[in-house]
């Protein structure tokens, strides 16, 4: 199922005078505060978030998963979906792949499907966290890390795979999270693990192009309990660093313990160059994956304030991979898609009416007050319209979620594609 641009537009038509309205209304105010919308405008239009493949389904939980009707049964599908989302956002214009969930068979067509819905192909993503059907060795008891050397021979191997079905795609990035760790005091040495997990990613390192990034996320726990080799930032920053220039942490918002000051650490490796790659979700307890801005959308607009300094302040620092980390396990996905997409784009629109000057200024003279008035001026401002412009210039539809409804999209991907089909993934 494709979307064109004539029936979004088409749709749109009863909305745009509000829209029109809505729009003046904002930026006379802003401009009464000398903020200017052209470029917020560009800057959000510009904005563009990977989907990955594994969340196009219905996700789950340990205990359970509720299958989602019209579920994509293959890797063109999921591309059909992302397709789908990135013409009516026009904000998910490129794919993460999961390897091996989505290992293509035909690389010329996956590429072909992609191109014709506008889609790039972002970080891809390696698998050492559970053992497949074929697999010789075991990583139960570690793949990066393990001290059986065939185990971590062979999560080596798979990496480096992995960036050849990569390479073939476009890809210019391995992302590599690890689920090695212990559950027990004893269970394994830390030093040992954390070397054979140095000397591992290195040789991965050494095995990517010259164009490429390796991405090292963390987490602080789960699916182990007691320790995890990776987890946190300053684990992955000095693994980066052991490795090279082209090695950086990716911050994933749910991989931290509760009240964790994301924006800050997001601030520290903008500031040393090392932040690569960015995973958004949202969570109340532990690693929920729910709807981005869903629990903390005060907490997302100061990462996003980090953020937009970051990436005007810090040449040091590359240009972001940022994707959705979320699973969908009682909403539609796309639905669930659309509302974070939305919620990253509001996020930021916010940061960016933060008048930084202003805001300096007031550092300056220990005014408190209002250094913390002019964030929540911005945070408090509702955007949507700068949103809503942006998606306009570039063909989406101004209200997502009620196109994707009334479109009936859902009812036809069940139509094409049945009611029992199951996504690969989580
Ligand atoms: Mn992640």
């Amino acid at each position: 199922m494709q979307l064109n641009k004539d029936q979004i537009r088409a749709l749109d038509q009863r909305q745009l005078d509000r829209h029109h309205h809505n729009f003046t209304h904002l930026s006379d105010r802003l401009a009464e505060q000398g903020i200017g919308t052209d470029r917020i405008v560009d800057d959000l239009a510009a904005f563009q978030v990977a989907v990955p493949s594994w969340a196009l389904g219905a996700g789950g939980t340990r205990f359970g998963r509720f299958s989602f009707h019209g579920e994509p049964g293959n890797l063109e599908q999921k591309i059909d979906d992302v397709g789908i989302l990135h013409a009516l956002t026009q904000t998910a214009g490129a794919i993460s792949l999961h390897i091996p969930w989505d290992t293509p068979t035909d690389y010329a067509a996956v590429r072909e499907r992609a191109e014709l819905h506008g889609l790039t192909f972002d970080a891809i993503n390696s698998n050492t966290f559970q053992d497949q059907p074929d697999a010789e060795f075991s990583y139960k008891h570690g793949s990066l890390s393990a001290t059986a050397e065939k185990s971590r021979r062979q999560a080596i191997e798979h990496n480096l795979e992995v960036i050849d079905i990569g390479a073939k795609l476009g890809s210019k990035s391995l992302t590599v999270w690890l689920a090695d760790g212990t559950n027990f005091p004893g269970q394994r040495n830390f030093q040992r693990s954390l070397l054979q997990t140095e000397d591992s990613l290195k040789q991965i390192y050494a095995g990517m192009p010259k164009d490429w990034k390796l991405f090292i996320e963390y987490k602080p726990y789960e699916p182990n309990f007691y320790s995890t080799v990776i987890q946190d930032w300053g684990t992955s920053f000095m693994l980066a660093n052991a490795c090279g220039d082209r090695a950086f942490t990716l911050v994933d918002l749910g991989h931290h313990l509760p009240n964790s000051n994301i924006e800050q650490i997001v601030s520290t490796l903008m500031l040393k160059g090392k932040l690569g790659g960015f995973h958004f979700n949202d969570s109340k307890y532990g690693d929920d994956d729910l709807t981005v801005g869903s629990i903390k959308p005060y907490a997302l607009f100061l990462i996003f304030n980090e953020l937009v300094y970051g990436m005007r302040n810090n040449p040091q620092n590359p240009d972001l991979a940022w994707m959705i980390d979320a699973s969908h396990n009682i909403k539609d996905p796309l639905e669930d898609l659309i509302q974070s997409l939305e919620a990253i784009q509001e996020a930021y629109a916010k940061a960016l009416l933060i008048d930084q000057d202003k805001l300096a200024a007031a550092q300056r003279d220990h005014d408190v007050v209002l250094a913390q008035e002019i964030l929540q001026d911005a945070y408090r401002t509702d955007v949507r319209p700068l949103v809503q412009r942006a998606r306009l210039s570039r063909g989406g539809a101004l209200d997502p979620l009620r196109a994707y409804r009334s479109l009936g999209v859902r009812e036809e991907l069940i139509r094409e594609r049945g009611k029992h089909t199951v996504a690969t993934g989580l």
